[in-house]
């Protein structure tokens, strides 16, 4: 394990320095930070910084793993052989970003099972958007066009951000979501073109989604606690508004291309401003589902508490703890 483990979560920072931290050193770190330097897990950094990347870092590998479970449950389901095979394959992307990100987040010195822990316990949160079901196939669809498409704006932004191992995770998994998009896109507009029943299935669930991934970015700027420091270090690359605003341009056009219409009789592109009008999504029930009230938060995390549960005995062969499966590495 790298770095230095824990910042006491009662430490009271002052500005952008823990007790006992060397301006000089803060200094040095931005200077680094300014001329577009990667740090990298050995380097000095400050605390905050260190634990504002454990917060993201670990937040973004729940989701992956728990982002597998919506779409994870149409794979029984999935019409025809070819969709089940690509399904399949995806899912199974997701859960390798979640190891690339725990891998990224160990650097900074929290262990895989403490974040583990702080998922099963509800400490640490996920994407708001895997806490809806994916009532249709058509659902499996939107999820792997749209949320995947609004991963990778985020992602491919906050790819060019300073630290080393969150950004070279992020080059992968934007060059594998690539892929998504494309097979989520694929899927769309074979319903969107197809039988009524079929275009009236994708409309519904683009309808269900369309609020969760309004939220996907996160609150307004005017609310979001994070973005000032985050964009000062170079870990977000943009803010919450300005992504959804990059969102909105990109996909919405392509949306009313198939024909498929939105549940927002305000969304609308101001030609003299270049930005998108939008009803604001309703922030009080974001709130509730990422504080753990969501239609399917306990359903997620019970799902995953029976992994770890009936995952137990692997973890502990091959740390060749004594179990009767104990595997002879050496
Ligand atoms: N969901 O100060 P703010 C995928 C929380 S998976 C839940 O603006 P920040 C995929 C926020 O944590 C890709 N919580 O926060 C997988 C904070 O609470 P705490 C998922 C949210 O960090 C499988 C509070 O609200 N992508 O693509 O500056 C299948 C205040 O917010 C959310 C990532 O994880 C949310 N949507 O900005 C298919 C990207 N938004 O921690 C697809 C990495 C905000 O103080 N993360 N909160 O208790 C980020 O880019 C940033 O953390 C966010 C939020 C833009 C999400």
């Amino acid at each position: 394990m790298y770095g230095s483990a824990y910042i006491d979560p009662n430490t009271q920072f002052e500005g952008y320095l823990a007790p006992g931290e060397d301006p000089a050193l803060l200094a040095e770190f931005e200077a680094r930070i300014a001329a577009g330097d990667k740090i990298e897990p050995r380097d000095w950094m400050p605390a905050l910084y260190r634990k504002q990347l454990i917060r993201m870092i670990e937040q973004h590998a729940h989701s992956e793993i728990i982002g597998a479970l919506p779409e994870g449950t149409w794979i029984t389901r999935a019409p025809g052989f070819r969709r089940k095979l690509a399904l399949m394959a995806k899912v199974q992307d997701e859960v390798g970003h979640a190891q690339l990100l725990y891998n990224a987040a160990e650097t900074l010195g929290k262990s895989r099972e403490d974040m583990i822990n702080d998922l099963l316990t509800g400490k640490s949160k996920y994407s708001n958007v895997f806490n809806y079901p994916a009532m249709t196939w058509a659902d499996s669809a939107v999820i792997a066009w749209l949320i995947d498409a609004a991963a990778i704006v985020n992602q491919l932004a906050n790819s060019k951000g300073s630290y080393g191992p969150y950004s070279r995770a992020l080059d992968r998994i934007c060059a594998e979501e690539s892929f998504h998009l494309k097979y989520g896109h694929d899927n769309v507009v074979f319903l969107a073109t197809g039988t009524p029943k079929q275009r009236q299935m994708v409309q519904e669930a683009l309808t269900r989604w369309w609020e969760p991934i309004m939220h996907f970015f996160g609150p307004p700027d005017n609310v979001s606690q994070h973005t000032e420091v985050l964009m000062r270090w170079k870990v977000k690359m943009d803010t919450n508004d300005n992504m959804r605003q990059m969102f909105l341009n990109m996909y919405v056009p392509k949306i009313w291309d198939l024909g498929l219409s939105l549940p927002d009789p305000d969304l609308r592109k101001n030609e003299e401003t270049g930005k998108w009008e939008y009803t604001e999504p309703n922030w009080e029930t974001f709130k509730q589902v990422i504080n753990g009230h969501g239609p399917c938060n306990a359903e997620r995390l019970a799902v995953r508490r029976m992994a770890e549960e009936k995952g137990r005995w692997v973890r502990r062969a091959i740390l060749k703890e004594n179990t009767p499966y104990a595997i002879p590495l050496s």
